[in-house]
């Protein structure tokens, strides 16, 4: 148990997301101008659904409902990845799944630092995508040995951050005064630099290699690239982002719309050109620039089991054949005709959904439930009405997902291609600890909720 003279865990994380939220809007101006339309869309929506606006003040804050759900950052060294895993712990983030971009084109793999729990997670449900550059995806060694040089030079973090994030692990938490200076301290690593630690010859040689590298190596820290909000209406929120002059990305990613949402839909507006200047040998800055920062919104459904999730990943990959979405966005109509017509096939109903056990649910007792003195089974009790279910939400991602937001950001130029190599235990090793398997996590929330339905009527407690 944490002493009480400590601040919880949720509450460092809850200032930190807010403090993030404040740098990155005054940063990236065109943000917060996202942040307006996403509230004004989902005030419109609130008043056009009374019943989501109660089932939200039910299940939610609605108050925060417009805020950061997540961000994400991009590290050089497994020595940066294994001191961040610390750092979130200090505000109960811990590492959820395991993504491998390599299929996708991104010398990166990833994983989510989030918080688990369901109190954790509406008390401030902020995460952060954390990619770990894979440098021995970088053909060129010379390249790689000069670029794994300058990262394994640079400090990421504040040498009052690195003490704070020590002083909570030997105490077991942070007090009041400690915790506002480790948000403070913590912020500088995410904050932008505009001089680059690099010349402007390496900067294109990294740049050649790839941009995500260039954007990894080239500065002092692994500045925020995006923060992103929930919107009630994605699709809204992405028709009218011309209006408030920005540009969004050619198509929503993840599935289409549906009365029955599943996994997460996202979108981005593109990435901004912003000044920077590279160091050059007279001790002189030369202006330049670079495009590595967005915004993005997203919308969630419902956590798919491993078969929904073959069949998610199925009917993407059809989609995707029928109509590859041009980043112009010339045939952003067709993509989105195709999407829908191949998802016809995926069920669109709670209960059927349920039934052929491709997502998670959440059980409960119903009122009758509750008074009900005998025992009854699962599926009895679901149709006398005493047990009633609703959707376990999926607060991970997706690797089709997030690749499409990447590309979109990294430029609209040809997509590299990377022979696809997993490989969850080298990222394991440098990040310190494994990761949170996402699918063991929702099935564990459902069957407990199952079994406390099954538990509270006369079923003998020798069922547990
Ligand atoms: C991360 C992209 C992934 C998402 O929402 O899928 C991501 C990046 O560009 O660094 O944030
Ligand atoms: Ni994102």
């Amino acid at each position: 148990m944490a002493e009480e003279r400590f601040i919880p865990a949720d509450n460092i994380r809850a200032a930190f997301s807010a403090a993030m939220s404040a740098m990155y809007r005054n940063e990236v101006p065109a943000y917060g101008t996202l942040m307006s339309l996403v509230a004004d869309v989902n005030l419109e929506a609130l008043s056009k659904d009374p019943v989501l606006r109660k089932r939200l003040q039910e299940t939610d804050s609605l108050a925060r409902i417009s805020e950061e759900r997540h961000g994400a950052i991009r590290l050089g060294t497994p020595a940066e990845l294994s001191l961040m895993r610390r750092v979130f712990a200090v505000m109960g983030m811990v590492p959820v799944g395991y993504y491998d971009l390599s299929i996708a084109g991104v010398p990166v793999h990833s994983t989510a630092f989030r918080p688990v729990d369901d109190t954790s997670l509406k008390r401030n449900p902020f995460r952060v995508f954390t990619s770990l550059l894979r440098l021995d995806l970088i053909a060129d060694d010379d390249l790689r040995d000069e670029a794994a040089a300058i990262l394994d030079g640079r400090k990421i973090f504040t040498q009052d951050a690195i003490a704070l994030v020590e002083k909570a692990e030997r105490d077991g938490g942070l007090d009041a005064p400690d915790a506002a200076r480790f948000v403070e301290e913590v912020l500088e690593t995410f904050r932008w630099h505009d001089k680059a630690i690099v010349d402007v010859a390496f900067y294109r040689r990294l740049h050649d290699a790839h941009r995500l590298v260039a954007d990894v190596v080239s500065f002092r820290g692994p500045h925020i690239n995006h923060l992103t909000p929930r919107t009630l209406d994605i699709d809204h929120v992405q028709d009218r982002m011309p209006q408030v002059s920005i540009t969004p990305k050619a198509v929503v990613e993840g599935p289409p719309s549906r009365r029955c949402p599943i996994l997460l839909r996202q979108t981005s507006f593109k990435a901004l050109e912003e000044p920077v200047s590279f160091k050059s040998s007279d001790g002189e800055w030369q202006p330049g620039s670079h495009t590595a920062r967005f915004g993005e919104i997203e919308q969630r459904g419902v956590a798919l089991t491993p078969r929904g999730r073959v069949l998610y990943d199925k009917l993407l990959n059809e989609t995707r054949a029928r109509v590859k979405p041009a980043a112009n966005g010339s045939n952003a109509v067709e993509y989105k005709a195709a999407l829908a017509d191949v998802f016809g096939a995926f069920p669109d109903d709670w209960n059927e959904i349920r039934r052929q056990g491709l997502a998670y649910f959440s059980y409960s007792l119903t009122e009758d439930g509750r008074r009900a003195d005998r025992s009854f089974d699962l599926e009895a009790g679901i149709e006398k009405g005493l047990i009633q279910f609703d959707p376990i939400v999926y607060e991970d991602f997706l690797p089709v997902s997030a690749a499409g937001i990447f590309q979109s950001n990294l430029g609209d130029d040809a997509a590299q291609v990377f022979v696809a190599s997993p490989n969850q235990l080298m990222f394991e090793r440098d990040l310190g600890a494994t990761v949170l398997d996402e699918f063991i996590h929702y099935a564990r929330i459902e069957r407990l909720s199952i079994e406390n339905c099954l538990r509270t009527t006369d079923i003998p407690a020798a069922a547990e």
